[in-house]
């Protein structure tokens, strides 16, 4: 993922120095007309709701897919969150540290997203919870299951380390969070990853 992006900024890059360089006429012209067109696509997302749709991967050996979207919406994110390919019963799902995916156990996410430096916990209490801490789901018999969650405490690309979400990990874990055990829950394998990266 990193070198994909890292990839296209060479690109870009290599792209806006082209055009920079040019100075006839003719180029500086093809220049113009293209980036309204550019601008044109951009600029209404970011005055209505930002959206980022995460793939999650299969990690641990599992066989557990799924897809989260993030939506931000009047300051508050919802997060709408499918996933296939698990055990039935009930699994943790945090946001963690980074969105590194490239580990087959996950690991290379780190820890909780934690921007607070509060203690893990169950999502709201009074005596602290990291900001990654999203709770548990239930699985079906088919290995099916959903999670919609929302909250102001996130911002999708503010720029507010204490809020944004862009740059960090969704991790589901093959066991349940029991809110109680530091610093992660005790949920067990990571089982399923995907960055939040627009
Ligand atoms: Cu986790
Ligand atoms: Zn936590």
């Amino acid at each position: 993922m990193t070198n994909i992006k890292k990839g296209l900024g060479i690109i870009a890059l290599a792209a806006f120095t082209l055009a920079t360089a040019c100075k006839g006429n003719e180029k500086k012209e093809a220049a113009e007309e293209a980036a309204p067109a550019t601008e044109m696509k951009a600029e209404p997302e970011v005055a209505a709701a930002k959206e980022v749709t995460v793939t999650m991967a299969s990690k641990s050996g599992s066989e557990v897919k799924g897809e989260v979207v993030f939506k931000e919406e009047n300051g508050t994110v919802t997060m709408t969150a499918v996933f296939d390919g698990l055990e039935a019963g009930e699994h943790a799902i945090h946001l963690h540290e980074e969105a590194d995916c490239s580990a087959d156990d996950a690991t290379s996410t780190g820890g909780h997203w934690n921007p607070t430096f509060t203690k893990h916990g169950q999502w709201g209490d009074a005596d602290g919870y990291h900001l990654g801490d999203i709770g548990n789901f239930t699985a079906d018999d088919s290995g099916k299951g959903a999670i919609t969650f929302s909250t102001d405490q996130w911002c999708i690309g503010c720029g507010d380390e204490k809020k944004d979400i862009l740059g960090k990990a969704v991790i589901v874990h093959q066991g349940t969070d029991d809110f109680t055990s530091q610093p992660s829950g005790a949920a067990g394998a990571r089982v399923s990853c995907g960055g939040v990266i627009e």
